[in-house]
């Protein structure tokens, strides 16, 4: 017989990190790291492609806060691209095609635009692209909701003594336009009176509140996508693309197939692509990473069955402790020069040092992030206490959801079948406590990161590696390393006891 068995796999339960000397100061350290070959963001951390963990929502608070959000792909091509397009457009140094409005729109069509998009005004424009006014919350702050649908939008906005810029304006004299003359909105024009962009107040107060954002080179936040690899994948990537995704991310249980490798090596030869960065996965092995690096893939993401949610490992018996995927995959990824993501399976900000110490350049998180405010879907109260749904893309609900099409069965490459009875889960669906805004939760893995930095002496993400060590523990050193003889009373921010 050939030697068929592997080494030992290990997860993140199977070790702790060594203490070593240190100088580190816990508020000093730096987390920037490598999302992918060119992007880089202050917090290594990503929330998942999942439907009960990322939309618009939680992508612009994940990159506000300095990681960035995957917008999941379980829905048509054009809500994920119009998705992609409100993450976009929510924060921007200047708006080059900023959203407009024409005179002749009444006000109920100008109130549901502003709804989509989470915005206060718009510049109004002819059919020629001119500038003839601007209308924002005080032109509408008198007239009655009864008379949105009466009233045009050329009856309301403001015309005259229109304060704008220059195209070619600097941040510096906006900022003073926009002081002296108490607005919040500055039109841009160019020579004939044409619209050439647009810079709010909001966008300044932002970069001074989130000063972490992980942004693109225009200043606006970035932003990934998920996308498959069968039937209108093509068209799906192209829409995200031209609505100005930053990363997409090929999304599939099993990156070692074929057709996920050949969509990887294709959008990396098209010209058309090449401002958007791919990031490959899920494998769980070392030549799995390698085959995505010679695929071309900017990042690869590793885990083969650790997701909170996930069944693969029991369903079909396949699947690599994380841990040692990480460490495996990484030193293809090292090799290479090619950041690594370990997805799955992190619930504790201590999860996140191993994986960072065991080669990844950052984590994704799906179960950790679905509690969040920011997360799709409402709470429901159950004994007592709120909850939020959380569910696998491989669970009943999210491949065959009653009445309603799944978008995203491919990842796990079966059939389409209508019938939920021929679909085979890979995944579960569950609830998970409700936790409150995401900046509470990331503010405790955050932190949690920079206590582990200071225990290992790591000064940044890369020294995490450099000098980070494992030690094996066993059961017993599991049931010592939690809260242990005590009956917990009040529950702690990072700590839930399941
Ligand atoms: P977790 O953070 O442990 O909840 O894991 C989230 C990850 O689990 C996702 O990023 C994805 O890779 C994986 N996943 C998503 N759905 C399923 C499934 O149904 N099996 N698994």
């Amino acid at each position: 017989l050939p030697p068929i068995f592997a080494k030992l796999g290990l997860a993140y339960d199977d070790v702790l990190l060594l203490p070593n000397e240190t100088d580190v100061i816990p508020s000093e350290v730096d987390t920037t790291t490598r999302l992918t070959r060119e992007i880089s963001m202050k917090v290594p951390m990503i929330s998942a492609a999942m439907d009960t963990v990322t939309e618009a929502d939680m992508a612009i608070a994940m990159a506000r806060n300095g990681g960035i959000g995957v917008l999941h792909r379980n829905l048509s091509i054009d809500d994920q691209a119009a998705q992609v397009d409100i993450v976009k457009r929510s924060e921007s140094g200047m708006i080059t095609n900023p959203l407009t409005v024409n005179p002749e729109a009444t006000l109920a069509d100008l109130d549901k635009l502003c709804g989509r998009f989470h915005i206060s005004g718009l510049p109004v424009v002819d059919s020629d692209n001119r500038l003839v006014g601007i209308i924002t919350n005080r032109d509408m702050r008198f007239i009655a909701t009864e008379d949105y649908d009466r009233l045009k939008v050329k009856d309301v906005m403001t015309r005259e003594n229109l304060i704008t810029g220059p195209s070619n304006i600097s941040k510096e004299d906006a900022h003073d336009l926009l002081a002296k003359h108490k607005v919040e909105k500055l039109p841009l024009v160019d020579a004939e009176g044409h619209l050439t962009g647009l810079i709010t107040v909001k966008d300044f107060v932002k970069t001074e509140q989130y000063p972490d954002a992980t942004k693109d080179e225009q200043g606006r936040l970035r932003v990934a996508a998920g996308v498959g690899f069968l039937g209108d994948a093509w068209q799906r990537a192209s829409a995200l693309m031209e609505a100005g995704v930053d990363v997409l991310v090929v999304d599939t249980a099993n990156g070692q197939a074929r057709l996920a490798l050949d969509m990887i090596r294709r959008l990396k030869n098209d010209p058309a692509f090449r401002n958007v960065q791919i990031i490959g996965g899920n494998i769980g092995t070392r030549e799995g990473a390698q085959a995505m690096i010679d695929a071309g893939a900017d990042a690869v993401k590793v885990g083969i069955g650790p997701g909170s949610i996930c069944t693969t490992r029991v369903v079909a018996g396949v699947g690599v402790p994380q841990l040692t995927a990480v460490y495996e995959a990484a030193l293809a990824c090292r090799e290479a020069g090619v950041p690594c993501i370990a997805d799955g399976g992190i619930h504790y900000s201590g999860d996140i040092a191993k994986a960072l110490v065991a080669g990844a350049s950052s984590v994704m998180l799906g179960g950790t992030l679905a509690g969040c405010e920011e997360a799709p879907g409402e709470k429901v109260l159950l004994h007592g206490k709120q909850y939020k749904l959380y569910r696998g893309m491989g669970s009943l609900g999210a491949m065959a959801p009653r009445g309603k099409k799944s978008y995203s069965k491919d990842r796990y490459f079966q059939a389409d079948v209508t019938s939920s009875d021929k679909v085979i889960p890979e995944g579960v669906e569950g609830e998970v406590p409700y936790r409150g805004p995401l900046s509470a939760v990331l503010y405790q893995m955050i932190g949690g990161l920079h206590q582990s930095m200071f225990y290992i002496g790591a000064h940044n993400i890369s020294e995490m590696s450099e000098r980070g060590r494992f030690i094996r523990i066993t059961d017993a050193g599991l049931r010592e390393s939690h809260p242990h003889d005590i009956v917990m009373t009040a529950e702690a921010p990072n700590y839930t006891g399941f």
